[in-house]
């Protein structure tokens, strides 16, 4: 089985279809090409680039069209996702998002509810929130947060916050889903605070080495911060994943919207 992983598109839908036909994962129709290969995209479908909505339809399109020849499309849920789902659900400001999506207008925080002013100054696209329907969205809401894949854990964020939803696989992607299926502010709240975490486990294997313990696995894949962030390279030259912690853990955050031209990532 070959499996691929693609980081954080952030918006950049405009720069998926290269990227994944360049594996020969879909052909120039879009459709699914990739036979019984596997899939996943590692979050942070949304914000800071102009639309993620057309990646989310891509991918809900390339789950069924796998599917149907024995392959897999997957995804995890990202920290901007649940900010756009925040949004849509407490947002109090959401006609003014969607006016500003019709008119172009800039949307400033200022007095904002606490998810909209999140979202806006976190890189939020009026006509992401404008397009986004509610298939979409219980789509994303049903997205797990950790999945696990022969050796590989694949999370999100480099992060151990997942860590308070559980210490089993299952019971961590319950705890999400029910959470992103509930109007408890608060909870919302503390899951998009705890996401603000970045490089738990740079510099530190043997908290990466804990993390696989308790989840399965022996290499963390992760997302979420962007590698020229970590090694300082310049973004144009960030054609392929970091590997750190002597091995442990493995960044495919191609920092899209840093002017990476990105990369899928076939793992061994
Ligand atoms: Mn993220």
């Amino acid at each position: 089985m070959m499996l691929y992983v693609i980081g954080d598109i952030h918006g950049h839908y405009n720069m998926v279809p290269a990227l994944l036909q360049a594996q020969n994962l879909i052909d120039e129709d879009l459709k699914w090409a990739g036979g019984d290969a596997v899939l996943w995209f590692m979050g942070d479908f949304f914000d800071r680039g102009p639309d993620g909505v057309s990646a989310v339809e891509l991918f809900m399109r390339l789950q069924q069209e796998a599917a149907a020849v024995g392959g897999r499309v997957d995804a995890l849920i990202g920290n901007h996702d649940v900010l756009l789902l925040s949004v849509a659900r407490f947002g109090q400001f959401n006609e003014t998002i969607l006016e500003a999506a019709s008119t172009e207008a800039t949307v400033e925080p200022g007095d904002m509810d606490e998810f909209t002013a999140g979202w806006i100054s976190n890189g939020g696209v009026p006509m992401d929130l404008a397009r986004l329907t509610p298939e979409q969205a219980e789509w994303l809401a049903n997205l797990p947060a950790l999945a696990l894949e022969g050796d590989n854990l694949l999370v999100h964020a480099d992060s151990t916050l997942y860590l308070h939803y559980g210490s089993t696989i299952e019971a961590v992607n319950e705890a999400f889903r029910n959470l992103l299926h509930s109007d408890d502010r608060e909870a919302w709240g503390l899951l998009l605070d705890q996401f603000s975490e970045h490089e738990a486990f740079w510099r530190d294997a043997a908290k990466a080495h804990r993390f696989t313990q308790v989840f399965g696995g022996r290499q963390i894949i992760h997302g979420h911060t962007p590698i020229m962030k970590i090694t300082g390279a310049l973004p144009g030259t960030v054609t392929e994943p970091l590997l750190y912690a002597g091995g442990r853990c493995v960044d495919v955050d191609p920092g899209l919207y840093r002017g990476g031209p990105g990369f899928v990532y076939q793992l061994k």
